[in-house]
């Protein structure tokens, strides 16, 4: 029996058939530069091997053609397999009539991951026209003389406030004060004032705003646009607390024209809002000028 013969006699071939692969192998003795021993289930010594499982000799062009075959059946098998997160149900596979294809359809756009970001628009009462208001709100933070507290500005919630098991009277040292404007007439627009023109010790209102199908936000100081590729959301002041007051804060863009709380112009102090003034000579001198009033805006991508 050949060594041609006896690679088909033993199962070999046949299995390779089974893969779609039906071109037998040949042995080619001029070209020997390669040989496949098929060890698996071979426990004993080199003869038994020699006996019992077949030698194949192949040279490696024949080699690499197998190698590029079978990848190709792989790659079949592979892409015609429906993908599990567009599976239809068994119905729908048996009849693709048209509620099927909207059972499908719904159920891709079920599966279709929906993202956005969050930012808050402090001294607006509402988002913009391209954000959804996740909650108006109103500005709080610790007592701007206070030594110690929370430092960052807050935006909290008007309406659905929620208490879980409060003790009345004041047992635990920390506290949050709502906000007013330190800042007169002359930089902010009235626009959204009503009729008021002076926003100094009126509250200020904020929201929270979701911007669907963005990933990311920024808060750019001494900017009122965007970098290409970025939409704006809004444009206004930088503010923080005074540079005297004990208790520090964090630096917010307080939008151009802000809200006022309706009936708050009493100052009442709390945490408090100062337009935020650039020092040049430890800031670089080109771009910012000593004294100047710092703008910011927020952008989304
Ligand atoms: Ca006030
Ligand atoms: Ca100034």
């Amino acid at each position: 029996m050949s060594s041609e013969k006896l690679v088909m006699d033993q199962g070999f071939a046949p299995s390779l058939a089974g893969l779609g692969l039906t071109r037998p192998y040949k042995r080619q003795g001029g070209r020997r530069t390669g040989l496949v021993l098929l060890a698996g289930g071979c426990l004993g010594g080199v003869l038994v091997c020699a006996v019992h499982m077949p030698l194949v000799y192949v040279t490696m062009s024949e080699l690499q053609q197998e190698m590029t075959e079978l990848r190709n059946l792989v790659v079949r098998f592979l892409t015609s397999r429906p993908a599990p997160t567009a599976s239809p149900g068994t119905g729908d596979r048996r009849n693709d009539t048209a509620a099927g294809g909207a059972h499908r359809e719904r159920r891709q756009a079920d599966m279709t991951p929906s993202f956005g970001d969050v930012y808050v628009r402090w001294g607006r009462e509402q988002c913009g026209d391209n954000a959804e208001t996740i909650y108006a709100g109103v500005v709080g933070s610790e007592y701007y003389s206070h030594h110690g507290g929370g430092s960052d500005y807050q935006c909290l919630p008007l309406e659905d406030v929620e208490w879980n098991n409060p003790v009345a009277g004041f047992q635990h040292n920390s506290f949050m004060y709502g906000a007013e404007y330190q800042v007169g007439t002359g930089y902010f627009s009235t626009d959204n004032m009503e009729s008021i023109t002076n926003p100094y010790h009126y509250d200020v209102p904020c929201s929270a705003c979701h911007v669907a199908g963005r990933s990311a936000h920024v808060m750019i100081p001494a900017r009122l646009s965007c970098p290409q590729g970025w939409s704006k959301e809004y444009s206004g002041y930088l503010m923080s607390a005074h540079h005297t007051h004990q208790n520090n804060k964090n630096f917010i863009c307080v939008d151009e024209a802000p809200n006022l709380v309706p009936g708050s112009s009493a100052d009442v102090n709390g945490a408090l809002l100062y337009l935020v003034e650039a020092q040049c000579g430890s800031l670089p001198c080109g771009p910012y000028i000593s004294g100047y009033e710092l703008t910011c805006v927020v952008c989304t991508k």
